[in-house]
């Protein structure tokens, strides 16, 4: 594995799940492998889990970890090429990432999308400049299109949870107040499509993500007919992806208890942070339906099986 920015960067991402379960079952045994390796971890968006996943996952492996927050902690990075610098931004990305190469042996971007050019945020601009001139392997800690440690963190826990050997998986949208990135049901999307699960993607017209995430699993705009029998239900806002960065406030799309009934005492994911009654009712986060806490648990797990094959693979 070179990167680990999308699931086609893993040449087999089911045996990566199967790995990070067996990392669970012991989380120390490879400190030496990461010993006098460094990753450094940038964020220009706030973050929670993902940080302090990252580091734990790190620190578990032996490894060095730096954090920098990078619009607030380091020089206004210029994205452009080819400009003449007389604005506000003091160093172009192509000294700022090969610098951090010169220092980390992993480097962790997290970059979230504008929302308001779908053309650049589709182009994955700053992953790919930190790809293209840091000379590291980059993990993506949620770019502007995809989130695979959370992808593969979720995948780890269907497995857990699961009781079916093909369970019922939906993804269903659910409102918001803000416009949020497609990122986490796009990478949710393209993680799931490489199991045999029946998956459902539940939306509002108008809320369709990129077909390119989605396509193999089937696509509904009735919630209710959608949780027939479910397993898992997947909850997340997304903006529309049509209607570049619209927000969808359907207030009759919010996750409670009462719409729970027609599914197959369904366990409730979210990759979390959750705004309550908002999103999903405090009668399903505060009940046994919910398995988010372990699900950010399994952030880890997930993050730890990423950097042990980096560094498996680049020595
Ligand atoms: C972000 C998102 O929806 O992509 C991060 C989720 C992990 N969520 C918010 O900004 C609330
Ligand atoms: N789920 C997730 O990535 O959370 P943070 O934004 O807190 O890292």
């Amino acid at each position: 594995m070179q990167h680990f920015t999308s699931v086609h960067d893993v040449t087999n991402p089911l045996g990566l799940v199967q790995k990070a379960l067996s990392i669970k079952k012991n989380p120390f045994a490879l400190k030496a492998l990461g010993a006098n390796k460094t990753l450094g971890l940038l964020f220009f968006n706030s973050s929670l889990r993902t940080r302090m996943s990252s580091q734990k996952a790190a620190t578990n492996l032996g490894m060095d970890v730096i954090v920098m927050n990078v619009t607030q902690d380091s020089w206004q990075i210029e994205m452009e090429d080819g400009v003449v610098m007389d604005g506000g931004t003091a160093e172009h990305i192509r000294e700022a990432a090969a610098v951090m190469g010169q220092y980390c042996d992993i480097l962790g971007v997290r970059s979230f999308p504008s929302l308001t050019d779908r053309e650049a945020d589709y182009n994955e601009r700053i992953i790919n400049a930190f790809k293209h001139h840091s000379g590291t392997p980059i993990v993506s800690l949620e770019s502007a299109t995809l989130h695979p440690l959370q992808s593969l963190a979720d995948l780890i826990t269907i497995a857990e949870y699961k009781k079916a050997d093909k369970p019922k998986v939906v993804l269903t949208w659910a409102p918001h107040i803000k416009a949020l990135p497609q990122a986490v049901s796009n990478s949710f999307a393209q993680w799931v499509n490489k199991t045999d699960y029946d998956f459902t993607i539940v939306q509002p017209e108008g809320f369709e993500l990129k077909e390119e995430f989605t396509r193999g699993a089937n696509i509904a705009y009735d919630q209710k007919e959608a949780f027939n029998g479910a397993d898992f239900i997947y909850v997340k806002n997304w903006s529309s992806y049509n209607d570049y960065g619209k927000v969808g406030t359907a207030k009759d799309w919010l996750i409670n208890q009462e719409k729970l009934a027609v599914t197959n005492q369904a366990k409730v994911m979210h990759c979390l942070p959750v705004r309550r009654n908002v999103v999903i009712a405090d009668d399903v986060l505060d009940s046994q339906s919910s398995i988010v806490i372990p699900q950010a648990g399994n952030r880890v797990y997930s993050a730890q099986a990423v950097f042990q094959t980096l560094l498996e693979t680049h020595g």
